[in-house]
């Protein structure tokens, strides 16, 4: 018998160790009685799930502790990643299999009668991000555990993450997610970590022998206090925290005012502390609220620094030395403020020299950029500013008055450079432009695909980049292959395992191996069993949730993302009227039965992409209920998109739509979860397609569109589609029928606002990349006739897409960005790397 080394994947029949699963048992049993208060005749499903949780959480804070000191004590560079959003889903499983205990604790479980799958759903989703951006941090946080670089992830503790989405006769309806309400086992309050952050007041200065000295005298104080989630590594070697930061006022109660009978009003200041940490901002925010994004931004941005410098002084005595023990990494925008608070921390509270701050800063931070959509670039008016974060102001005017001293430098006398570098927008009524703060104080600026990094250049950022030439990088995105795969694709990790080696776990690289087999007949009948098991539970759960059955052997078409118009699940759906009306047309025709499933959230302000959700139902309620296409299309649209229901969708997905108007995604990382589970992408050359064309082969993806430059000129000429519209009766016919009611017969009128869109305000391109799209897909019902052929270019996806691994874009961060030694590989055990 081989022994079970923990933190090892054990091969699929390695038998289970006998002390082990002894141990196992007897701890979860100890943690039902003693953390949970419960014996096994009275404990619930919900009960055995925390108690084995928690019985986990014990085998991983051993580690825990270990590498933070062995950290400490070499005295290493640690990462810290400053995020408003991760988007975990859940922890359980992703954490016993980094453990390597996944069949141990599920033959313990199994003994003590409860099924490891039951208790898996037990777990609420932790959903504290939006999308890709927030989905991207956790991935991040799970590679750096991997690649055993120190690291802490600073966010919000949300006591409500994402909406939950449900769909009510085809409309969005957004209801609180209470993730916290039955406990959260993973997390440590840490009631001594407790830091002030402070608003609002006025700033003293005082002249200090020739030195200018401010004294920011805040009117307001709010505490942060920290909780902590320890995030496994693969093999479980390293463990680092997610530190969230909860929101609470100093004076929860003021007694005086509550001895009046002013009840309310003697909790007023706790709620209005509270109200920071209350909830997740949506990414398509409405005014109203925004001034507590901002109170909310700086409520972390501040803990985290405080935090850090605290550490830092604890170990090296002084922050001249910062910048070579601490890399900062803002995602995105929302944590811009470190640039000032930072500052603000050298100057004000250390006594240093401005310009020795600024170089210490600048060494500190680095920014990556997630999106070039005008809209989405942070702003703040400076009013607001002047009221919630008077010293933060100052400051900003002091980096922005040398900064255009040097742009006056480099363009003497250009107005318009000057007021396109600047850190204040003075055209739509003076605002302070987050993006240009964070690059003006970064040492490096990345995006996150090739093409988006490149447009940052040419776009947003070019007069920046003409400024500090050299800042500008590019780290294309990645994705953590534990939890896309292995965790949620067993069956086609099994695969890889027999064909590719036990050390593929270990070593991506060795996927290729696969390659050799693409045409192999058997092993494509093997890869076609593992891609139907997955989609037999898709297609169940459809079933069980909305009743609707689909053909498991039907082409699974599946588009999974945020609602976004630039997302283009409107191009997706005039495709699916299209195909309908000409299936109608010539039923007898051999049409490939396919099954078009969508799911994602949109922004409960946007109201366009809340109209397409309907547009999407509407016709599913058509499509689903005509006999003349029944067994050839079926629409489907799954409410409540989430981290855990993307676990499912993916391994059983044939087709990626990958559709965005070119220029407009920046990266995306779903395109790599579907190509990596053997999906073939339909898709525009936009973001990390491009890259993903390029490691699959032209031959094993389906491109179709304009170009980001066509879209560019396109814009230019006029945004009217009634010429591309004329020329294609099918794309007229389709829009004519969603627009005259053909699919909301209880409201004609409904869908009158798209049809208008789509004639004359083509802005994302639908109308004008219809034809194209049309065509594509007709190519691909061709190449899934052939079945050998369709096998061979699904498995060659797989076998390709290694390099979309997150710990690959991590050390690519760590080489070029953070200056901080990676492990080479995760060490492989003789036991788990040679079977
Ligand atoms: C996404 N951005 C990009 N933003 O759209 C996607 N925005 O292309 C990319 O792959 C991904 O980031 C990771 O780089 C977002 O997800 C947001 O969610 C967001 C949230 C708040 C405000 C603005």
């Amino acid at each position: 018998m081989q022994e079970q080394i923990p933190g090892n994947y054990p091969a699929p029949d390695q038998p289970i160790d006998e002390l082990a699963l002894a141990e196992i048992k007897g701890a979860i049993l100890a943690k039902l009685r003693l953390a949970i208060g419960k014996d096994a005749g009275m404990a619930t499903r919900r009960d055995w799930y925390k108690a084995a949780a928690l019985a986990l959480r014990d085998r991983i804070v051993h580690r825990w502790l270990t590498a933070e000191k062995e950290s400490y004590d070499a005295g290493s560079k640690r990462v810290y990643y400053l995020s408003l959003e991760f988007l975990i889903g859940r922890l359980f499983t992703d954490a016993l299999n980094n453990m390597g205990l996944l069949p141990v604790f599920e033959a313990a479980l199994g003994d003590l009668g409860v099924g490891l799958d039951d208790l898996r759903k037990c777990e609420p989703d932790a959903a504290l991000g939006n999308g890709g951006l927030g989905r991207l941090a956790a991935c991040f946080m799970e590679s750096m555990a991997t690649l055993a670089i120190p690291a802490i992830g600073y966010g919000i503790r949300y006591d409500f993450g994402l909406f939950r989405q449900i769909i009510s006769h085809g409309w969005q309806q957004e209801y609180p997610d209470e993730w916290l309400s039955f406990g959260n086992p993973w997390e440590f309050l840490r009631s001594e970590v407790v830091y002030h952050v402070h608003f609002g007041g006025f700033v003293d200065h005082v002249d200090d022998r020739g030195r200018d000295r401010a004294t920011w005298r805040p009117a307001e104080t709010v505490q942060a206090v920290a909780y902590d989630t320890p995030i496994v590594g693969w093999r479980g070697q390293h463990v680092n925290a997610l530190r969230l930061w909860s929101a609470r006022s100093p004076d929860p109660l003021r007694l005086d005012v509550f001895n009046t009978g002013d009840y309310l009003g003697a909790v007023a200041e706790e709620a209005r502390a509270e109200s920071i940490c209350k909830f997740l901002y949506p990414n398509d925010e409405s005014p109203a609220g925004r001034e507590l994004r901002l109170r909310q931004e700086y409520f972390f941005v501040s803990a985290s620094l405080q935090d850090l410098v605290k550490r830092h002084l604890a170990s090296d005595g002084q922050l001249r030395s910062l910048a070579s023990k601490v890399a900062v990494q803002l995602n995105d925008t929302h944590p811009s403020l470190a640039v000032t608070e930072l500052m603000r921390i050298l100057v004000d509270l250390h006594n240093f020299r401005w310009d020795e701050a600024w170089k210490i800063t600048v060494a500190t931070l680095s920014y990556t950029n997630h999106t070039l959509l005008p809209e989405a670039l942070e702003t703040w008016p400076v009013e607001l500013f002047e009221r919630l974060l008077p010293r933060h102001l100052e400051i900003i005017y002091r980096i922005n008055a040398a900064h255009l001293a040097l742009a006056d430098q480099r363009c003497p006398g250009d107005i318009e450079y000057r007021a396109s570098v600047s850190l204040i927008d003075e055209k739509s009524g003076r605002r302070v432009r987050m993006g240009q703060l964070a690059f003006v104080g970064s040492h490096r600026i990345n995006g996150v695909s090739a093409m988006h990094s490149d447009l940052m250049k040419e776009t947003v950022f070019h007069d920046l980049n003409h400024l500090y030439p050299g800042r500008i990088t590019n780290k294309t995105n990645g994705i953590t292959f534990r939890r896309w795969l292995m965790l949620a694709n067993p069956k086609l990790t099994g695969l890889l395992r027999e064909v590719c080696g036990e050390a593929v776990l270990d070593d991506f690289s060795l996927f290729q191996r696969l390659e050799a087999r693409a045409s192999d007949n058997a092993f494509q009948q093997r890869f076609r069993e593992v891609k139907h098991h997955n989609k037999l539970a898709l297609a169940r759960l459809i079933n069980e949730r909305l009743g609707v059955k689909i053909d498991p052997s039907a082409l699974f078409d599946i588009q999974i993302k945020r609602i976004h118009e630039y997302k283009r699940q409107l191009l997706n759906v005039v495709e699916t009227v299209a195909l309908y009306q000409a299936i109608k047309d010539e039923p007898q025709r051999d049409w490939v039965p396919r099954v078009k499933i969508f799911a994602g959230k949109a922004a409960a302000s946007y109201r366009y992409a809340k109209l397409i959700i309907k547009l999407i139902n509407d016709v599913a309620e058509v499509v689903n209920n005509d006999p003349d296409v029944a067994g050839r299309l079926k629409v489907v649209f799954l409410a409540d998109y989430n981290v855990s229901l993307a676990e499912v969708i993916i391994p059983a997905a044939d087709l990626s739509e990958q559709i965005s108007t070119a220029g407009m995604e920046a990266s995306g990382t779903g395109n790599m979860k579907l190509a990596l589970n053997g999906a073939l992408t339909i898709g525009t050359l936009d973001g990390a397609n491009i890259e993903i064309r390029d490691h699959v082969g032209a031959e094993n993806i389906a491109i179709f569109g304009m170009e980001a430059g066509d879209v560019m000129v396109r814009r230019k000429q006029g945004l009217d589609a009634t010429d591309v519209i004329s020329r294609s009766p099918r794309l007229a016919r389709a829009i004519t029928a969603i627009e005259s009611g053909a699919f909301s017969p209880d409201d004609r009128a409904r869908f009158a606002s798209i049809g208008h869109a789509l004639r004359y305000l083509d802005h994302y391109m639908v109308s004008a990349d219809f034809d194209s799209y049309y065509a594509a897909q007709r190519s691909i019902d061709a190449r899934w006739q052939v079945v050998p052929a369709w096998t061979r270019a699904s498995i060659l996806n797989v076998a390709r897409m290694p390099w979309f691994s997150s710990d690959r874009t991590i050390r690519e961060y760590a080489e070029d960005i953070w200056n901080v030694p990676v492990r080479a590989a995760a060490p492989v055990s003789e036991a788990g790397a040679q079977r």
